[in-house]
């Protein structure tokens, strides 16, 4: 039965009323009725919307989290660039940003600021057409975000529609998207009691919410938001002060920080600042300084901008929270590629309202800055959801006994050799193809397109067969069978024989992806193909000393280093073996230069190619005796152009040079035998 006019105007009322007591209670912070006559309302709409279908829209309040499951976000490009803001870390800082404003302007006049709290969230961009929500988006890099309307409306502190009058045709609002800290708290301790991971801070528990692909989940989690600014602005007018703009964007619906004050010249913002600072851990959300604004827009447009920051805007940030502890231990952990991190493990301190027992000292060499040694007494900071991090010792309280924090010299999880390079921050684990903490990333390389290519064989599935327990090791790829492969999970028969085929396939390789997919650091697919060209057998490599391989092109005391380490690790060696055993196999490399008119010539690749890779090319190219350049110039014989070529190609006519395509290349390099 079609709707009559009556129940029309019924839906309708109810939604106003529902909308008027939402922002009621979301944003004004002053319901007027029970949480339970609120229920009553939502639910008479739901019952009406529910027998009359046709009258749902998308404005309405119940259809804030309806959507189904994304499989990926599409990108947003800014009409107007998200800019940032540029930093105040102490008074002077806003003294210079107040007299460069003035000197700018060349007016002696106290200029006007608008104060507001810097919210410690997520920045989104709403976009409003007829006063109907069409678009929420990330800042994402500034220029491009991501669209995230679906999460966005889960918020209800967003409205749906805009409120009251004069609002512009198509005006995109921007704020601050957060945790209340109270919606967080709660959070936790669900996920708590559920046995599943807690987010570290309010802020990335935003910023995971607003990336959620299912809004049903985004809408579980109580975010907020508060506007501070309008980006693009069409059919309307706004007042000509940000403060009376934000004012607008109330009157609108939106939701505007209620601290926001207008301060005269840099010495009532400072007293701004104090003032909010004190009040910092009393309010119900996380805020990591204050930021002032040129209220006039007349101005701002006169002070214009840098790059990606106004130059009439400033975020005076609080100092970062610092805590006195001793530092117990120090551990190291190693990285999915071998990079070995010291961890500082302290004596559990409060920083901020937050338990630190751990820092990040990043590498030696910054145990080195700090001069530290266990046992130590030391400043630990905490800046929003960085890792805490060791700012100084106390030296005057260094005990009579401490320990030195040297580099293991083996792996702490495969025990394999550990390394540091001349000149080299990172210390890494040589134990590439064996080792625990890396197992993933060696078997995900070794699988790769260039490596040993393995169709099927993606990212998702080597951590499946490594968290199953199926696999440790590239070799144990081999031993899969189709009863093993079936039982995981999304793996149907059809696809693990596909698999088992595409590892049979694979065991037909050459040396010189035989080599690169053993991820030795260092050695990517040029230097393989130079290493297999020079010893045409694995034998040869494996017995190589470092000055051997240096004389290789390509190899220097570093790389040579690393091969040679890598391969005199027991571990390694027994993965390379059971490879071997498992019939992995390659026609003898050739070696060596082949003679060719062209030796002597220089050529260059430009644009992107699609039957071989550039380094593929390159080193074919060198085998035929030809340099091959990286920029252009007279002395430049030939330019091979693939797609999308830039400037490169452009000079090269301008220069009158020989230009050839990939297919004339291929051509060329089959008929010399390269
Ligand atoms: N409160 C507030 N936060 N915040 C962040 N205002 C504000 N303005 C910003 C940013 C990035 O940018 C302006 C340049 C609009």
């Amino acid at each position: 039965m079609a709707a009559s006019k009556k129940i029309i105007a019924e839906v309708e009322r109810l939604r106003n009323e529902i909308n008027q007591h939402n922002y009621r209670y979301h944003t004004q912070d002053d319901p007027v009725i029970s949480d339970a006559e609120f229920d009553h309302l939502f639910r008479d709409l739901k019952a009406l919307e529910a027998q009359y279908p046709e009258l749902i829209s998308d404005v309405s309040p119940t259809q804030r989290a309806g959507a189904a499951p994304l499989s990926a976000f599409s990108q947003v490009v800014h009409e107007m660039p998200m800019l940032s803001l540029d930093n105040a870390f102490v008074e002077a800082d806003v003294i210079e940003f107040d007299r460069r404003i003035r000197t700018r302007l060349e007016s002696d006049e106290e200029v006007a600021y608008a104060c507001e709290p810097k919210i410690d969230g997520v920045a989104v961009s709403l976009l409003y057409e007829e006063g109907k929500l069409v678009r929420g988006a990330t800042r994402g890099d500034g220029t491009t975000g991501e669209d995230i309307t679906q999460n966005v409306r889960t918020i209800e502190s967003i409205p749906l529609q805009l409120m009251g009058k004069g609002y512009p045709d198509k005006l995109e609002v921007r704020g601050e998207a957060y945790f209340p800290r109270s919606a967080f708290r709660e959070m936790n301790q669900r996920a708590q009691s559920r046995g599943e991971k807690e987010f570290a801070n309010p802020r990335n528990a935003a910023a995971g919410t607003l990336r959620q692909l299912d809004s049903r989940l985004a809408a579980e989690r109580k975010l907020a938001m508060f506007c501070y600014s309008v980006g693009l602005m069409e059919g309307g007018e706004l007042p000509e002060k940000h403060s009376e703009i934000l004012q607008s964007l109330a009157e609108w619906g939106l939701r505007v920080n209620p601290l926001v004050e207008r301060a005269h010249g840099a010495v009532q913002c400072v007293e701004y600042y104090k003032g909010i600072s004190g009040r910092r851990e009393s309010l119900g959300y996380e805020i990591d300084g204050v930021v002032f604004k040129v209220d006039d827009i007349g101005l701002q447009q006169k002070l214009g901008m840098l790059t990606r920051t106004p130059r009439w805007a400033i975020a005076h940030k609080f100092p970062a929270e610092e805590g006195i502890t001793r530092l117990n231990d120090v551990d190291f952990q190693v990285g999915r590629t071998g990079a070995i991190t010291p961890v500082a493990r302290l004596a559990p301190v409060k920083v901020g309202g937050v338990t630190i027992s751990n820092a990040t000292l990043h590498n030696m060499d910054e145990i080195a800055r700090l001069g530290l040694v266990i046992g130590d007494t030391v400043i630990v900071q905490r800046a929003g959801d960085v890792i805490p991090k060791i700012v100084s010792v106390i030296l005057e309280k260094r005990p009579a006994k401490t320990t030195a924090i040297a580099l293991p010299q083996h792996c702490p999880a495969c025990s394999s050799d550990i390394l540091r390079g001349e000149g080299e921050v990172a210390a890494r684990c040589t134990g590439g193809l064996s080792c625990g903490a890396q197992q993933k990333e060696s078997i995900r390389h070794f699988s790769s397109r260039l490596a040993l290519d393995i169709e099927g064989l993606g990212d998702k599935l080597v951590e499946q067969l490594v968290d199953e327990g199926l696999i440790e090791n590239a070799a144990d790829l081999y031993q899969l069978t189709e009863k093993q492969l079936v039982k995981l999970e999304r793996m149907a028969p059809k696809s693990a024989n596909n698999l088992l085929e595409a590892l049979e396939t694979s065991k037909e390789t050459t040396l010189s992806r035989f080599i690169y997919a053993l991820g030795i650091q260092e050695v990517g697919e040029t230097t393989a193909r130079s290493l297999a060209m020079h010893f045409g057998d694995l034998a040869g490599l494996l017995e190589a000393d470092e000055e051997l391989l240096q004389t290789i092109s390509d190899v220097g005391a570093i790389v040579a280093n690393k091969i040679h380490h890598f391969f005199q690790q027991k571990s390694n060696l027994a993965v390379i073996h059971s490879l071997l055993g498992h019939g992995l196999h390659w026609k003898k490399e050739e070696t060596g230069v082949i003679t060719s008119s062209l030796a002597g010539e220089t050529w260059v690749l430009t644009g992107s190619l699609h039957s071989l890779t550039r380094n593929e090319a390159k080193a074919r190219l060198q085998k035929l005796g030809v340099k091959v350049a990286g920029s252009v110039s007279r002395k430049t014989t030939c330019v091979v152009a693939g797609d999308a070529t830039g400037s490169k190609l452009t000079k090269a006519q301008e220069l009158g040079l020989k230009v050839i395509d990939e297919d004339e290349l291929i051509t060329l390099l089959e008929e010399y035998g390269a």
